[in-house]
């Protein structure tokens, strides 16, 4: 008995069946009144006394097993999705939803197009640094409050290791590698400790540029950057330099370019100035030149800094750069581009 039970286990653990009427005839064959599962309870009461209650048990264990096994059968039915039953090909696919570039690589991008035009490559470094590259390098002050736990996240101190705030970094590690000429770009994420507002962040984008070689001058750093503000904001845009000051330049200017909102009559995204401010730029200091190996009686160069959230929003019109960091998708989503 027991071994008939057995065989019968294997046969139903086999079963398949290609239609909701198969599924209904093992059901009969198995399971009904007359079925062979059924049958075995019949012929129970034979069996000897000592023997029935493992009979009992593997006989009740095999109705289960075969109920189990078609109702699943019968389901798989139901549901639609075995058989072509219930299926529609005629129907139009399901459409895949397309992602966007994020503003800030498509900013990013363009800046690097233009100013690869001019032969100034991409240089990519560390986002973690120690304190030569990010300031005694760059002659910053031993008491200068960028050095300051307010204003840098420190990862260790004494030696320090801290997240780079400016990709001058970058910059630094070129020139203590190479000599001049030097043409190149730094793109690139920096961190600053600040309040999170609608015009600050922790974590923001920069691209630096730096050109080294005989003869640099400041004229060639204003027509480098009256060729890259018509490139990206418009041929007519005017750019002017006010007088500024940074520890690795000298001199140093803040560059602003006429209002592209205005045409540069006043709006309120100029505050009524005409103007908007968008970069640092300057002659690099001979004493930094020097601190990284490239000798500053024979060589000169210029560099420049600016921020990528804030040239995208002027040019997207985007009131709050948390926008940015935040990925909704509804934001993300009116950027299309190729670049
Ligand atoms: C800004 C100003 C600037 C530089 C960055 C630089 C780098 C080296 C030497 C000299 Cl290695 N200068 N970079 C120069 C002037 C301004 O950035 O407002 N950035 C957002």
């Amino acid at each position: 008995m027991l071994d008939r039970i057995k065989s019968l286990h294997d046969e139903i653990a086999c079963i398949t069946a290609a239609n909701k009427d198969e599924a209904e005839e093992l059901r009969i064959k198995y399971l009904s009144k007359k079925g062979l599962v059924s049958k075995l309870f019949d012929e129970f009461k034979n069996v000897p006394v000592e023997q029935k209650k493992a009979v009992g048990a593997a006989i009740n264990e095999l109705k289960n097993f075969a109920t189990e096994k078609i109702n699943g059968l019968k389901e798989a039915f139901q549901s639609g999705h075995s058989g072509a039953e219930g299926l529609d090909l005629t129907l139009p696919g399901d459409s895949i939803s397309l992602g966007s570039r994020h503003p800030l690589s498509i900013v990013r991008n363009e800046i690097i197009r233009i100013f690869s035009r001019l032969g100034f490559v991409v240089s990519e470094g560390p986002e973690i640094e120690d304190d030569w590259h990010v300031f005694s390098a760059l002659n910053f002050a031993p008491e200068h409050p960028a050095r300051d736990m307010q204003d840098t996240f420190f990862i260790e101190k004494d030696p320090d290791v801290l997240l780079r705030t400016h990709t001058s970094s970058v910059q630094v590690r070129v020139m203590e590698k190479t000599q001049p000429p030097i043409r190149a770009i730094f793109p690139g994420r920096v961190f600053r400790n600040e309040a999170i507002s609608y015009r600050a962040h922790c974590i923001f984008h920069q691209v630096e540029g730096l050109y080294v070689d005989e003869n640099v001058s400041f004229a060639d750093l204003k027509q480098t950057l009256l060729f890259f503000s018509r490139e990206l904001f418009g041929e007519k845009t005017e750019i002017r330099l006010r007088p500024s000051y940074f520890p690795f330049t000298e001199p140093s200017a803040e560059m602003d370019v006429s209002c592209s909102i205005c045409g540069g009559k006043g709006c309120n995204v100029c505050k009524h100035t005409g103007w908007l401010e968008i970069m640092g730029c300057g002659m690099v200091d001979p004493n930094v030149l020097d601190l990284c190996g490239i000798d500053s009686k024979k060589y000169t160069g210029f560099a420049f800094g600016m921020g990528i959230e804030r040239i995208a929003m002027l040019k997207y019109g985007v009131k709050d750069l948390r926008l940015f960091f935040e990925n909704d998708v509804r934001f993300l989503n009116q950027f299309q581009s190729a670049l």
